[in-house]
């Protein structure tokens, strides 16, 4: 199989009842890339990247364009079913934006999975469950009304919630937290504090110290792996990396060292689902729990989320997060990746499982 056509198209993801906000970005509309990859057999592929925001971390959407275009002509030729070769050949026509690169390796796996008349995560290894589990992020908001939104999402079913903190004055954070476990305590839920890299390593400190009591993990509470590491050994809480989780090379160095007990990763800045497998094993072989991710997006990176989703061992399993409850309408009006009662259902393929509608996108913004 050959690589014949690259069209490349932009697509405005608005957020429902937006703004959506974290401690490092507010954004109210994404802009996200889409990736059809037209083969000489017929079958096409698609694949995408939706950072959210340009300043959650260094990827934007212009510059996942700008790097699509300046490997595409490249890329023309190359056999779409060989994901390591390809993604061997994206390394020698631009050093780094994994996030870019991931969309022509989500395509790939789309292209392979439909080649072979399978899903993709019979090729990630196999899927171990049909019904992924997901978890629900809040943004940063009052205790009263994060407090409520955990109450709801817990009898809607989510067995992890994901408590955005940081940007304030960190009593306002402990409150949400302390409001938070008041709902949470006995039902199982687990959950997370997400600092969105925002939180001075003194704050840190103060919300593990004043509540020894809640078990949240912290995720990425600062903006550095150093910062991570001064404040690790006071802390009576796990600590998860997501931000600082670049790429292979840094997940091995921190969970190697210790660094770490376990992740928020996402598919597209590992470089993705080839890159995620493998962050997927390193995880299994230290027992680091994880999830699997994107930043945000629509129905093809949700796919290609829960296709790999399907195959971390359960109880390593942190859960699938999907913008989906944040934006209206799917791609693929039949087949939409969604979330119901905390879990996504593993689309049934062939490929990522879901195919955009005809004509969903307009007219791509650059073809090779
Ligand atoms: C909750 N997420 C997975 C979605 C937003 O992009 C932020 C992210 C996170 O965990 O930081
Ligand atoms: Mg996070």
């Amino acid at each position: 199989m050959k690589i014949t056509e690259i069209h490349v198209y932009s697509h405005q993801l608005p957020v429902k009842n937006g703004p959506y906000v974290i401690a490092s970005s507010k954004v109210s509309s994404l802009d996200s890339t889409l990736v059809k990859i037209v083969t000489d057999t017929g079958l096409v592929g698609w694949g995408e990247t939706c950072p959210v925001g340009p300043t959650y971390q260094p990827q934007h959407a212009l510059g996942a364009r700008a790097a699509l275009a300046e490997m595409a002509q490249g890329l023309i030729g190359a056999n779409p079913l060989h994901p390591l070769a390809l993604r061997r050949r994206m390394d020698g026509l631009l050093n780094g934006h994994r996030y870019a690169k991931a969309a022509v390796d989500i395509a790939a796996y789309d292209l392979m999975g439909k080649h072979f008349g399978v899903r993709v995560a019979d090729l990630l290894g196999g899927a171990v469950t049909e019904r992924v589990p997901s978890y629900y992020a809040t943004g940063v908001g009052e205790p009263d009304d994060i407090a409520r939104m955990a109450a709801e999402k817990i009898a809607e079913g989510y067995p992890r919630l994901q408590i955005k903190i940081g940007g304030r004055p960190v009593e306002i954070d402990i409150e949400v937290l302390r409001r938070v476990w008041e709902k949470a305590r006995g039902t199982g839920v687990r959950l997370a504090a997400d600092g969105n890299r925002n939180l001075p390593t003194r704050d840190v400190l103060r919300l593990s110290r004043e509540c020894p009591d809640i078990p949240f993990v912290l995720e990425q509470p600062c903006n550095s792996i150093e910062e991570i590491a001064a404040i690790r050994g006071q802390l009576h809480h796990g600590i998860y990396l997501d931000e600082n989780g670049e790429d292979l090379a840094t997940v091995i160095r921190v969970a190697g060292q210790g660094l770490v007990d376990g992740f928020g990763m996402k598919v597209t800045r590992i470089g993705g689902l080839h890159a995620m497998a493998t962050f997927r094993d390193i995880c299994e072989a230290r027992i680091l729990p994880h999830t699997c991710d994107d930043a945000w997006g629509g129905d093809i990176i949700a796919a290609a989320c829960t296709q790999i989703g399907a195959t971390v061992q359960p109880r390593l399993m942190e859960g699938v997060w999907l913008a989906q409850p944040y934006i209206d309408g799917h791609y693929d009006t039949q087949n939409g990746v969604k979330i119901e009662g905390g879990h996504i259902a593993l689309p049934k393929g062939p490929g990522l499982g879901v195919v955009p509608d005809d004509g969903i996108f307009g007219a791509p913004v650059a073809s090779f």
